[in-house]
């Protein structure tokens, strides 16, 4: 069996800031804050005011990520935390994050730094949060703020996680905050407004540490290949994957975030769109064009089957066994759409691609002499990294892969009933951190691959 050279790939772990931090009482309040006060909003009525008190425990969490092998830690900035709702800035939550910064590096891991995910502060949603164009004045003095503060002892910075899920649900009244109901237009600007954000924070950055990278994550559904003669479909299905729905589900798709930053201008199906060129104003594309991301930053977890029918239509297979489903009805393992995915979006952007996050839903049992035998999670794990070792082989550029996620942590709408981590979260005792099988797979693997 060929052996792939992975020493110089980067293996990490990802976090966020609202999913693990707690400590309510020490920043101003987010949109996720307000979501979660509305009843059946979370379905297991919790909510984040502690959650896994990252804030009170890194020094120890880290230590946990120091003896996985790791090499990346990505984490994410509290908005609200850093700037309050005056405006002024919180020199204490601002420590928190140089702390932070301080002992990843002198544990010897990189900081990988999610400047958004997902936590709006409150007051900017009462403006319209990022429907009103005005967010692009905020944005700015906070990244200003973190940059001063942290760089260069950052050099990887991420701006936005997943755009299809905080406007594309969140902005459509779904199970996500701000659960607004937006128009057309109105998601339109706010997807076009994430992506000047995003170019400022570039111009922000790249000038106070022109050696960093600054990246942005997008997420999608794979659409993977069944049956025989894989290959024929492949070009068929990579169209699927790009092209504009022509509804409101537009939001939840790639192409509109991903092709303004990666080739520097909208599909061309949405700039036909009735008010959409309206929205755009002289100067915006030529920004985006200055700012695209150095890396192609994707979170990769699940897909869905096509398949040729009799007469010989592309259709969605529906079908689902029983090995491939998860403690989550949107996630089903299927290790594909790492291989597909990483190879269809290699091929149209051809920039080097970091997996951002991926990782697996189980339904743990904590036994009595605390260990944690979760082994369709280290499965998940194994299967899932094979696929990106077949990418490398096919010269697809991957440079680092983050299992998602290092902790059980609050799993937004689901709350703390989903698990996701490599350690378990006791909630019911304190808290208290236990690692779980799969922590130990993917230390061997980690161990194994950069020897
Ligand atoms: C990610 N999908 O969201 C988020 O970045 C994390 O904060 C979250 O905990 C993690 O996935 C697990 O849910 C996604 O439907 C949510 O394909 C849904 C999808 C993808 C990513």
């Amino acid at each position: 069996c060929e052996r792939i050279n992975m020493n110089q790939f980067r293996f990490g772990t990802g976090i966020s800031s609202y999913q693990v931090e707690g400590d309510r009482s020490g920043r101003d309040s987010c949109i996720w804050d307000d979501f979660c006060l509305v009843k059946g909003n979370i379905k297991d009525k919790t909510d984040g005011n502690v959650a896994i008190d990252f804030y009170h425990r890194y020094k120890e969490d880290l230590q946990c990520a120091k003896e996985l092998g790791i090499q990346d830690f990505r984490f994410s900035i509290s908005w609200p935390r850093v700037i309050k709702d005056d405006g002024s800035v919180n020199e204490e939550g601002l420590d928190f994050y140089s702390d932070l910064v301080d002992e990843i590096i002198k544990d010897g891991m990189n900081p990988v730094i999610t400047i958004f995910h997902w936590d709006l502060p409150s007051v900017l949603m009462k403006k319209g949060g990022f429907t009103n164009r005005s967010i692009i004045t905020d944005f700015i003095h906070y990244v200003e703020v973190l940059s001063k503060k942290l760089s260069p002892r950052v050099k990887d910075w991420i701006t936005f996680n997943e755009p299809q899920c905080f406007i594309g649900i969140g902005y459509q009244k779904r199970g996500q905050a701000p659960k607004i109901d937006c128009d057309y237009i109105t998601m339109a600007k706010a997807a076009h407004n994430v992506l000047l954000c995003h170019s400022h924070a570039y111009q922000i950055l790249k000038k106070d540490n022109p050696n960093c990278t600054v990246s942005f994550v997008n997420t999608f559904n794979v659409p993977l290949p069944y049956g025989r003669k894989k290959e024929n479909m492949e070009k068929e299905l990579s169209d699927i994957l790009f092209t504009v729905p022509n509804t409101k589900e537009e939001f939840y798709t790639l192409s509109i975030y991903s092709d303004p930053l990666y080739l520097g201008s909208y599909p061309e199906k949405y700039l036909k769109k009735t008010g959409i060129s309206e929205i755009i104003e002289d100067g915006d594309m030529d920004l985006i064009r200055k700012s695209k991301p150095d890396y192609l930053c994707l979170n990769i977890y699940t897909g869905t089957y096509y398949r040729n029918n009799k007469e010989g239509k592309t259709v969605i297979y529906e079908k689902k066994t029983e090995s491939e489903k998860t403690d989550l009805p949107w996630l089903l393992r299927r290790e594909k759409s790492i291989y597909y995915g990483c190879k269809y979006l290699y091929n149209r952007y051809k920039a080097p691609i970091i997996i951002t996050e991926n990782g697996g839903c189980y339904h743990d049992r904590l036994l009595k002499d605390k260990t944690v035998h979760d082994k369709e999670r280290c499965q998940y794990l194994r299967k899932y990294l094979h696929e990106v070792k077949q990418c490398i082989k096919e010269e697809i550029d991957i440079r680092g892969y983050y299992y998602w996620s290092l902790f059980d942590n609050f799993e937004w709408e689901w709350g703390e009933s989903k698990r996701f981590g490599l350690v378990y979260i006791d909630y019911k005792d304190h808290l208290k951190r236990y690692k779980k099988d799969s922590f130990f797979a993917y230390q061997r693997i980690i161990k194994k691959s950069r020897s």
